[in-house]
């Protein structure tokens, strides 16, 4: 049994936690460690956010599907790639009670799957660019902590995109597509992220670089919802992925991943919920509008007006909820809230009279609504919540990073969020700058520019920047 009293936000683990379970999100009960269950709740919220990414990608994008187990001689090809993830495989080695002769690996993502397909998938330039994306579980023995849907050992809802392409520079160019894609995501969904580029000690294993995504969660930590990387020549190199140029040459395809997984959705969660609930935008809300008849007087005729008014709602393709059940409406308001619904109709007799609905936002904000325009005011309304929420998350945001001029300020300023510093890009520099500060190198901010300073660490001049945070 569990509560059903959230903790106040303040209190991000145990609120976060809690909110999980009675928010109906994932179930963390499921007795294997790091693997969790979606709740149909939940379920249906991961729905309509992996839809925004399908819809997304599939403007240039296929969907594919590829086997979750990799043959270990295929896994085992690129160098780099199992230095960086031999320590996280799970293994599979028998088939009933006999040892398989080639023990198969169970993706922890699925470059080593995919790569020797496109070998054979890739014959010539009109083969290029390729780009394939699959939604799919992957699995991690993660040693550090784990966390229900931030850390996972089964990562139930991993997009991975995977492109190949006659330059580097085309490459290159991909990289800036995908995080363009994913930050139309996250716009999406009301949640600001800051965009680096990982330190060389950081990137992707068998990567060229790497640029992320990274949420500031509410208590000022990071967590790194997105990546994309130039793989280069690594991957083509190894499994011989070649094209036929038009002068008829075999050169090498230059290769991109990115990836995005359900840490969206711990962002999403964690960003907007408040000591309420859950605080979900408009257009991934399984319920987007919940109707709650205040049922004084005539019910018959509030609830006629009520169904009524449900099936226009339901015509005008909003996901909508009559909540005729037996409890109070004070207590139906509040299990509405917790479960994040945008806006909640109120509709008694004196309304029916005047011909009007009580609106009222999950954000706060409550209006008397005329019942002819109705659509079209929830309509608006619902692009005036998901602005409100926008603008909630980004002030959060800007609150929690500040451009900070030494060590000593880097590493108490990072006790409570994002710091910037100016950093020379010497590798030796940035590690004793996380060495330090103890806290991680998220890396340099794209796409802005800093007028030129000391390199807090050896004070060479530079315009770079990097930012410093404890990450998730
Ligand atoms: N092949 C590329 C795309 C790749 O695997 N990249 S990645 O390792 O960076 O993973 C992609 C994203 O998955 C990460 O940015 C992170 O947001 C998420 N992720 C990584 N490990 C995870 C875990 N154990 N649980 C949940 N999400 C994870
Ligand atoms: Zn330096």
């Amino acid at each position: 049994m569990q509560s059903d009293k959230l903790p106040p936000k303040e209190n991000f683990s145990e609120w976060y936690h809690e909110l999980l379970m009675i928010g109906e999100i994932v179930d963390n009960r499921y007795p294997v460690k790091g693997m969790c269950v979606w709740f149909p709740f939940g379920f249906a919220i991961r729905k309509n956010v992996y839809n925004i990414i399908r819809e997304l990608l599939d403007v240039d994008h296929y969907e594919a599907l590829f086997p979750l187990m990799i043959p270990e001689n295929e896994f085992m090809k690129e160098a780099q790639h199992i230095k960086g993830f031999e320590n996280e495989v799970y293994w599979v080695t028998n088939g009933g009670s006999s040892p398989l002769e080639v023990k198969l690996a169970l993706r922890p993502t699925s470059e080593t799957a995919i790569y020797p397909m496109f070998k054979l998938w890739i014959r010539s330039h009109a083969d290029l660019p390729l780009r394939v994306y699959q939604i799919v579980n992957t699995f991690r023995y993660e040693t550090k902590h784990t966390r229900p849907l931030i850390r996972l050992r089964e990562i139930t809802s991993f997009k991975e995109a995977h492109t190949a392409h006659s330059t580097w520079e085309e490459a290159a160019q991909q990289v800036e597509i995908a995080i363009e894609r994913y930050s139309e995501f996250y716009r999406r969904l009301a949640i600001p992220f800051l965009v680096s580029r990982r330190p060389n000690w950081d990137k992707f294993p068998g990567a060229d670089y790497t640029k992320a995504l990274d949420v500031i969660m509410p208590d000022g930590r990071t967590l790194q919802v997105g990546t994309a990387h130039h793989l280069g020549f690594t991957f083509s190199k190894t499994y011989d992925i070649t094209y036929e140029t038009l002068n008829g040459e075999q050169e090498l395809v230059s290769q991109t991943c990115y990836g995005i997984s359900e840490r969206c959705i711990a962002a999403l969660i964690s960003v907007h919920g408040d000591d309420k609930g859950l605080v979900l935008p408009w257009e991934v809300a399984p319920v987007q509008v919940v109707i709650i008849p205040i049922l004084l007087g005539n019910k018959e005729t509030t609830l006629e007006v009520c169904k009524s008014i449900r099936n226009r709602l339901q015509e005008a393709c909003i996901r909508v909820q009559l909540d005729t059940g037996d409890e109070r409406p004070g207590a139906k308001f509040y299990k509405w809230e917790m479960k994040g619904v945008p806006i909640r109709l109120e509709i008694g007799p004196k309304d029916i009279d005047k011909n009007v609905v009580t609106l009222a936002r999950r954000d706060g904000i409550k209006k008397i609504i005329p019942i002819g325009t109705l659509i079209e005011s929830i309509l608006s309304e619902a692009k005036e919540f998901h602005k409100a929420i926008n603008d909630n998350a980004r002030k959060f945001m800007e609150k929690n990073i500040r451009e900070v001029a030494s060590i000593e300020e880097a590493e108490e300023y990072t006790k409570q969020g994002v710091a910037i510093v100016s950093w020379c890009g010497e590798e030796d520099c940035g590690r004793i700058l996380e060495d330090k500060v103890e806290a991680n190198m998220l890396g340099e901010p794209q796409y802005s520019h800093f007028a030129e300073t000391q390199c807090v660490v050896c004070r060479k001049m530079t315009t770079k920047r990097t930012y410093l945070a404890r990450q998730y």
